[in-house]
C-alpha cells in the first residue's frame, strides 16, 4: 500500500562535465537517473510519503542501475517489469552556465514503450491517495498510450485524486497535433492539472494564466488548475472561481533548471497528502522548485522535511 502512485519511464542520463560543450563537441559525461514522474517518486519519498512507480527496464546494465538507484531511494519497485527484448531509453544532457540545458532521447523501441496495460490490472490501489500522471509516458509509443489510459480509467473510476502536469516532449510525440490533442484532452480526467505558461502558449495558444486557467477549468473532472509561471511563482484558479497567485522565491544563482516543475508538482502533492490549504501547498511546490534548480542532477535538490523547514527559515516565510 503506497500513498502516492506514477507511471513513467526513467532516463539514465549521461550528463556533461563540459560547461557550455555541445552534445556533439562534450566527451565527458556522468551518469545520473532522470525521467519527469520518477523525479516526482523521488522527491515525494525525500519528504517522507510512500510512493510506488510503474514503468519497464531493459534486462541490462542500464536497468539494473534504474532499479538499483530506485531501491536506493525507497521509491516502491513492484511494478518494475523487466523486458530481455528492449533496452532501457536515456538521454544526453549539456552542461549550461545560463539557460535550459539541450538534451537528447534515444527513447524510441525503449522497453518503458513496451510496457503492455496488463500489468494495469495486476496494480493494487488500496490506499493510493493521489496519483501522478503526466504528458511524457502516453507519447512514447502507442502501447504506452494504452497503458496509461488503462491506468486512468481504473484511477477515476475508483475516484482517486489525480495531479496532471503536460510535461510537454515534443520530440517524443509522432506530431505536434497529436501532442496537444491528446495532452488537452487527457487533462479533463484530471483533478488538478499544472502547466507551464510556456506550455499553455503551446497548447492552447496564450500566455495569459487566467485564460490558460480557465480553458483547462472546462475539463469534466478538473477542479483546479494551477499555472506555473517561474520564478514569479503560480496561478491558481479553481472551478469555485477562486482565483490566487502565490510568489515564488528569488534565487540567485540556478545551476540547473531540470526537474524544477517535477519539484513543484510533488510539492503540492505533498502538501496536500498533510491536509494542507491549497495556498500552502502551492508555496511548497514553488520552495522545492527553487531548491531543485540550485542543484546540478534531475532530483538532487529535493528536500527532506528539515531540509524544507530551514529553506522557509532562511527564507522567512511560514508554509502555513
Ligand atoms: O522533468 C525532468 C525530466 O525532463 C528529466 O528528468 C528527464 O527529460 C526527461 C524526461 O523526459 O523525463
Amino acid at each position: 500500500m503506497s500513498e502516492v502512485i506514477t507511471i513513467g519511464e526513467p532516463v539514465p542520463t549521461f550528463a556533461s562535465t563540459e560547461p557550455d560543450a555541445s552534445l556533439v563537441d562534450a566527451l565527458e559525461f556522468h551518469k545520473i537517473l532522470g525521467g519527469a514522474e520518477l523525479n516526482v517518486a523521488i522527491g515525494v519519498q525525500r519528504l517522507g510519503h510512500s510512493v510506488e512507480y510503474i514503468s519497464q527496464v531493459g534486462d541490462e546494465p542500464l536497468g539494473e542501475y534504474v532499479i538499483k538507484t530506485i531501491k536506493a531511494h525507497k521509491v516502491g519497485t513492484t511494478y518494475i517489469s523487466e523486458d530481455p527484448d528492449h533496452w532501457t531509453g536515456h538521454q544526453l544532457k549539456q552542461l549550461v552556465t545560463k539557460g535550459d540545458p539541450a538534451t537528447f532521447n534515444y527513447r524510441k523501441n525503449s522497453a518503458a514503450s513496451h510496457l503492455t496495460k496488463d500489468v494495469i490490472e495486476k496494480v493494487s490501489l488500496d490506499g493510493v491517495k493521489i496519483a501522478h500522471m503526466s504528458g511524457i509516458f502516453p507519447a512514447i509509443s502507442a502501447t504506452a498510450e494504452e497503458t496509461f489510459r488503462t491506468l486512468l480509467k481504473r484511477l477515476v473510476d475508483q475516484n482517486i485524486l489525480i495531479t496532471f502536469d503536460p510535461n510537454l516532449r515534443p520530440s517524443l510525440w509522432s506530431s505536434q497535433e497529436k501532442m496537444i490533442a491528446t495532452i488537452n484532452e487527457l487533462a479533463g480526467s484530471a483533478d488538478i492539472v499544472m502547466p507551464g505558461v510556456g506550455e499553455g502558449e503551446i497548447l492552447m495558444g496564450s500566455t495569459d494564466p487566467e485564460t490558460i486557467a480557465d480553458f483547462y477549468l472546462k475539463g469534466a473532472r478538473t477542479q483546479v488548475v494551477i499555472v506555473k509561471v517561474g520564478p514569479a511563482g503560480a496561478y491558481v484558479k479553481t472551478k469555485a472561481g477562486e482565483s490566487f497567485t502565490v510568489a515564488g522565491f528569488k534565487v540567485d544563482h540556478v545551476v540547473d533548471t531540470v526537474g524544477a516543475g517535477d519539484g513543484f508538482a510533488l510539492g503540492v502533492i505533498t502538501a496536500l497528502l498533510e491536509d494542507k490549504p491549497l495556498k500552502s501547498a502551492i508555496c511548497r511546490g514553488n520552495a522545492v522548485g527553487a531548491l531543485q534548480v540550485q542543484t546540478a542532477g534531475d532530483n538532487d535538490g529535493y528536500p527532506t522535511p528539515t531540509e524544507l523547514a530551514a529553506f522557509y527559515e532562511r527564507e522567512g516565510v511560514s508554509e502555513d
